[in-house]
Order: C-alpha cells, then structure tokens, then sequence
C-alpha cells in the first residue's frame, strides 16, 4: 500500500527484532513512510542497524532519545525536525519497570518503583508529544502501546498495569490538547507477546496461552499485526479517530 507514502514517521522503542516497534516499523515501511528512529541504549542502536540493513529498510535518521530525561526529548527532536522538517506521525513505544516490582503484591511497590514507571511508561508520551507536536504542522498521528492491566487487574502486572492506566488517560487528555492542531493521539492496547520487556513480567507464559484457549480467536497476537493496526490508526483511513484505544488481542478483552 501507499498509506503512508512521503509520510516522516518517528519510531521509539525498537529494541531488537522481537520488539512491538519493528513489527510496527515493516507495517510502516511496506506503506511507504520515511522513517526516523530514537533508541535509548547504544546496544539497541546496534542492533536496530543491523535489522535495518537485514530488512534493506533505509532510515532517514537514528537519534538518540532517553524519555526520562527532558533535554534529551528537546534534543532528539530538535534534530528531527531540522532535518525531516515536518513530522506527520510518532509512535510511542517504550515502557519501563523494575523487574522485582512485576511481582506478589501491588501494595508492596516502592515509591521509586511507582515513580520510574509511571516516569518512563506514561509521562513520557506527554513530554514527546509537547515537542513532537511543534512539528506537526500538517497535523497527524501520534500512536501508543498498552495492555489490557491498564483496565482489569492482571496478575503481576501491578504497577506497570496503574502505569498503562495513566498512559490510557493522558491518550484522552492529550488528544483534546492537540486535535486542535489536526493532530489524532490513539493508543493500540494488544495481547501478550513475547518480547524483551514481556521477560520481565511473571507468569507471562500462561497470559499467552489463555488467550490461545479463551480469545474468540483462539490465537496468539503478533507484532505485525499490532503493525497494521497501528499503520490505520496513523494514516487517513482513521482520520475521524482520536482519543481511542483499540485492542489488537484477538478480542480477548471482551470474553470472562
Ligand atoms: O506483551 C507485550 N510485550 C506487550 C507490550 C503487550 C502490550 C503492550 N506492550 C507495550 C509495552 O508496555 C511497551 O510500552 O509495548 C511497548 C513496547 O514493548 P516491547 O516491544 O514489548 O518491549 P521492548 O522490545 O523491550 O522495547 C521497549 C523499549 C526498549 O528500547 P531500548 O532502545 O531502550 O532498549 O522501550 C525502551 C526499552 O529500553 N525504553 C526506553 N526508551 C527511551 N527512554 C526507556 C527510556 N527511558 N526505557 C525503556
């Protein structure tokens, strides 16, 4: 498809190849978008290098981004938009929690741990849309990942599941704040799938198969379909959408 063609698309959080992002990031390409991407670890710089050479995917840039730090979001995207000019889509896709606090009882985080999380996990997509936006000035897409512990109480989840519920809430706050502007602010929230960071969560293995047993369609949910779906919720097909959360998760979150 051409959804997306001559579209500059800022891409964070891919971290190797079994990250959200790069699901996300093949969704984007194979739509024609010029694609900018922020990392946070040198090591992920690498690998996303490689990944892009493998995929013969041709970045417009790579700039480092460290969401918990402001002059690094001011940097990053100065950057970017002196060199891309306009940004007409963002995708928001990092979180952070301490391990230890993904387990055994929510009352027992520490107050560091709630604050990292919601630090990393939900301020962090107010403070890059605030600098995204100075640059969106054709208006576009700003897109997100959550996961159902944001809405229900999933085991071991605890404080990244309060973290996902704010980042859920400041979708809502931020898009009135930026629908002005022509500009859509979205949040995908999909199943479980085995990433980097999923290795964190406890259990996570068992999420994965209830949702093969008790999803309507009794399957698991990949990056690339996460891809897609972000790839409508950025382009015109979902021009009249904003301020939503749609789960890509093969509707587990409507079965009991
Ligand atoms: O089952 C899952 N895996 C689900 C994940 C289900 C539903 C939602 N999600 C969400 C996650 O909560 C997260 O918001 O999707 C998003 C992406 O997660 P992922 O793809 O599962 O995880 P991973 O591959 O580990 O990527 C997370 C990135 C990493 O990139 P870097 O370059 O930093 O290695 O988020 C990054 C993390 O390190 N990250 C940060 N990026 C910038 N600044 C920061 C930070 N301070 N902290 C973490």
């Amino acid at each position: 498809t051409s959804l997306l063609k001559d579209k500059n698309i800022v891409v964070m959080g891919v971290a190797n190849n079994r990250s959200i992002a790069w699901g996300i990031t093949k969704s984007l390409y194979n739509a024609g978008a010029n694609l900018i991407f922020t990392y946070r670890q040198e090591r992920s710089k690498q690998k996303l290098e490689k990944l892009l050479e493998k995929n013969e995917i041709k970045p417009k840039f790579i700039v480092s981004c460290d969401v918990e730090d402001d002059e690094s979001i001011e940097q990053a995207f100065q950057e970017i938009g002196e060199n891309a000019g306009t940004i007409h889509g963002l995708v928001h896709s990092v979180a952070f929690a301490n391990t230890d606090e993904l387990k055994g009882d929510y009352a027992d985080t520490s107050r560091d741990g709630y604050l990292t999380a919601q630090n990393i996990s939900a301020y962090s997509l107010a403070a890059v849309t605030r600098e995204a936006r100075k640059f969106m000035t054709e208006g576009g897409g700003i897109v997100t990942q959550t996961y159902l512990g944001a809405e229900r109480v999933v085991p071991n989840y605890n404080v990244m599941g309060v973290a996902k519920a704010a980042l859920e809430a400041s979708v809502r706050y931020l898009a009135e704040d930026v629908g002005k502007d022509g500009i859509r602010v979205n949040a995908v929230s999909a199943g479980p799938i085995r990433t980097l960071s999923a290795k964190g969560v406890s259990g996570f293995n068992d999420k994965m198969s209830v949702v093969e047993e008790k999803a309507p369609l009794r399957r698991q949910v990949d990056q690339d379909q996460v891809g897609d779906a972000t790839l409508f919720l950025l382009s015109d097909l979902a021009r009249g959408v904003t301020g939503e959360v749609l789960h890509v998760d093969s509707g587990f979150h409507i079965v009991a």
